[in-house]
């Protein structure tokens, strides 16, 4: 539905002719773009042309998929909201799995995409596609602008909408004609959508009802998710859990909001989540679950999940609240506003009882694997990265097991550090999520970890690595298997690989191809110092670690069984 806006009156004497491309980009400009991504065709023609010498940072990526997760990890990397444009039919219909990730992840993006003529719309128009239809699924809101005087409001209601609430991508069509009529501005910035409102104040009696129940649990476990980075709120997860005295487990998203190394950090909780953290979750009289969404990746089956606790959920979302599990103390708005409530009210217990245990499941179920083993393990890829790093790099992921290990073996100590596709689970978003968070973040040192078939999906945006001469590192375990697949067809059918091995190609030599470094490591013995190499480049560089081939992810909760029916413990009890 389109909400309905208003601006304010129109003050006469600051008005100017413009084109329809010039107020897009001084639109842009005053909603503080200073860098965006994109890719140019026939009906973006206008647009790029006032793109020319507009001081705007543009990145040119291979491919609008590309181009959409680099817009996408600079949003999450910054905490900005990230843009891309495009053109009309093809370069419109490339940006689907882009803003579908960034949709099921929340991320605040504008996708602007040039349409045909406006009297052409409905014809099959050279390149004309129905990109408001197509996307609309994957997309917060979107519309088309054909009346060039709704351009500069839509376009500030586009960020407002990707911004406020909970975040997603926002797309406007833009029809060439609209790009090349003039119309007169006003000057009037504000936004006025009364039929959207976002109440970021929690209500105060809720908040009460949360504290309460805190300080009455003996055994409480706070379930964070992507939602409290997004709020900027780990600052005040982090006083709620100290203050109350009450372990965090985090989401995939989440990871990063409590820094893993205190301890009251129980790592990450759902099908490949550490054992400590779903027996917690399994056992817990009160879980209170923050900016996460209850995913059938944390809960398993859904009818046994937390079977013992009452739930908070605290979430910016009204339509998240008792969507997937049934929640007792709903509070919707702002994590940050109402976290900083509730720290006012709880009060410090030391549950004694419950945090021996805790101990105890988190001694017994470390996250292991087979350090004696001679051949190049995933795992220790990751462990060494992370020593080496000393935990401070911003780290991307590919999809599969390389994006599960690179959770559980490196250890994230602040929000917007690991930028991953949680929800869509999308190959390909490893290596443009580097070179868009590279941008957010110059001096950061930025890791992909990510999958040979992952990367091969996106493997082109090597070069606009190069041409941006940003020093990302990227490295690949390279099982040469689609290896998470791989794995549930060893478990669940019979050993059968059906159509999981592809050949790969040489990636050192296509890095050095596109002009980047490449290296390949077969010994184990090699991994350190190919490390320390990739980390003193300044040039991308590629890592091709060939690892072992059929090692799994454990701890693993079969799809449809309760989070403490673990697979793998005992295998991972048996290399202790
Ligand atoms: C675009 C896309 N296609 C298919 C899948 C299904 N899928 C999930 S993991 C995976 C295999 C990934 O292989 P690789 O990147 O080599 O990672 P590994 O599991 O071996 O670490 C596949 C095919 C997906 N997640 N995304
Ligand atoms: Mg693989």
């Amino acid at each position: 539905m389109k909400p309905k806006s208003r601006t304010s009156a129109r003050s006469a004497d600051k008005s100017t002719i413009k084109t329809g491309a010039q107020i897009i980009v001084d639109t842009l400009i005053e909603q503080g773009v200073d860098t965006m991504f994109g890719y140019t065709g026939g009906v973006v023609l206008p647009l790029f042309d006032r793109l020319y010498d507009a001081p705007i940072h543009f990145i040119n990526p291979r491919h609008e998929q590309g181009g959409c997760h680099m817009a996408d990890a600079y949003a999450r990397a910054s905490g900005k909201v990230g843009v891309m444009v495009a053109t009309s039919g093809p370069g419109a219909c490339n940006l689907v799995t882009g803003l579908a990730t960034a949709m099921m992840d929340s991320v605040p993006m504008v996708a602007l995409t040039g349409q045909v003529r406006t009297e052409l719309i409905g014809n099959d128009a050279f390149q004309e596609a129905d990109t408001t239809g197509i996307t609309r699924p994957v997309t917060k809101y979107n519309c088309i602008v054909k009346d060039i005087k709704d351009l500069a409001r839509t376009i500030r209601e586009a960020f407002h909408i990707a911004s406020t609430g909970r975040p997603g991508p926002v797309l406007i069509d833009l029809p060439v004609d609209v790009s090349v009529a003039k119309c007169s501005t006003d000057g009037t910035t504000e936004v006025d959508l009364p039929g959207y409102r976002v109440r970021p104040k929690g209500h105060a009696k809720q908040i009460s009802m949360a504290a309460q129940a805190i300080n009455k649990s003996e055994q409480p476990v706070l379930y964070v998710g992507g939602g409290v980075i997004s709020a900027n709120a780990s600052e005040e997860l982090r006083a709620l859990a100290e203050k109350a005295h009450v372990p965090v487990t985090m989401t995939l998203l989440g990871l990063g909001s409590y820094d893993q190394n205190k301890p009251e950090s129980l790592d990450m909780l759902g099908m490949h989540g550490t054992a400590y953290a779903n027996y917690a979750v399994q056992e817990c009289d009160l879980l209170i679950a923050v900016g996460a969404r209850f995913d059938d990746r944390v809960t398993g089956k859904i009818d046994t999940f937390a079977p013992n606790a009452k739930i908070i959920h605290i979430d910016i979302d009204p339509a998240s609240i008792s969507k997937n599990v049934r929640v007792d103390i709903p509070v919707v708005g702002d994590a940050k506003l109402i976290l900083s409530e509730l720290v006012k009210e709880v009060e410090y217990h030391q549950r004694k009882e419950w945090f021996n245990k805790i101990a105890e499941w988190k001694q017994k179920f470390v996250l292991r694997y087979d350090e004696s083993s001679s051949t190049v393990k995933p795992q220790y890829v990751i462990t060494e990265l992370c020593r080496q790093t000393e935990g401070q790099a911003i780290v991307t992921t590919g999809v599969g097991q390389n994006q599960m290990w690179a959770a559980q073996f490196y250890r994230f100590s602040r929000p917007r550090q690991l930028i991953s596709s949680g929800g869509l689970g999308t190959m390909g978003f490893g290596l443009p999520a580097a070179i868009g968070a590279q941008i957010a973040k110059p001096k950061e040192t930025v890791i992909d970890i990510d999958g040979d078939h992952s990367f091969n999906m996106t493997l082109t945006e090597l070069a606009t690595a190069v041409e941006h001469e940003l020093p990302i590192k990227v490295c690949i375990l390279n099982n040469g298997y689609m290896g998470m697949v791989r794995q549930w067809q060893e478990l669940f059918y019979g050993h059968r690989y059906s159509k999981t091995y592809l050949k790969n190609p040489e990636y050192e030599a296509i890095a050095c191809a596109f002009g980047a470094v490449g290296i390949t490591v077969d010994k184990k013995t090699d991994v350190p110092k190919a490390i320390k190499k990739m980390l003193a480049e300044k040039k991308p560089c590629v890592v091709d670690f060939r690892v072992e081939r059929e090692e799994n992810v454990w701890p693993m909760v079969p799809s449809g069984k309760s989070l403490d029916e673990m697979d793998g413990l005992d295998i991972l009890e048996s290399m202790a």
